[in-house]
């Protein structure tokens, strides 16, 4: 009988605590969408692909997404992005993740 209340108290508490734990999840990546209050990161163009509209860019740490310093492809949000800089153009911008491809959010050219 004591077994049977344990049995049925640990099915009650995962049922409460599983969806619990989803609606964390979720919720930590509807903020990373939305990147609210991301720090912008610094990064040096390296190419500017305006046909495939995607910028390769050496970055520094992109905490938001959890990502050391690299060089890797960004696609971009606004193709305007692809006009306002060149190969070499240090600029400071913060990205997004979309699947399993990484967008441009927002970026400055830095002077
Ligand atoms: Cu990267």
């Amino acid at each position: 009988m004591k077994r049977t209340i344990r049995t049925a108290a640990l099915v009650l508490f995962a049922s409460v605590a599983i969806p619990g734990l989803a609606q964390a999840t979720s919720h930590a990546t509807l903020q990373d969408d939305a990147h609210a209050d991301v720090a912008l990161t610094e990064g040096e163009v390296r190419k500017v692909d305006k046909e495939a509209k995607k910028l390769t860019i050496r970055h520094g740490p992109l905490e938001n997404l959890g990502m050391p310093a690299m060089t890797m492809v960004f696609q971009v949000k606004d193709p305007a992005m692809l006009d306002a800089v060149k190969a070499g153009d240090k600029v400071k911008f913060t990205a997004a993740r979309d699947g399993g491809s990484y967008i441009v959010m927002q970026m400055e050219v830095s002077k």
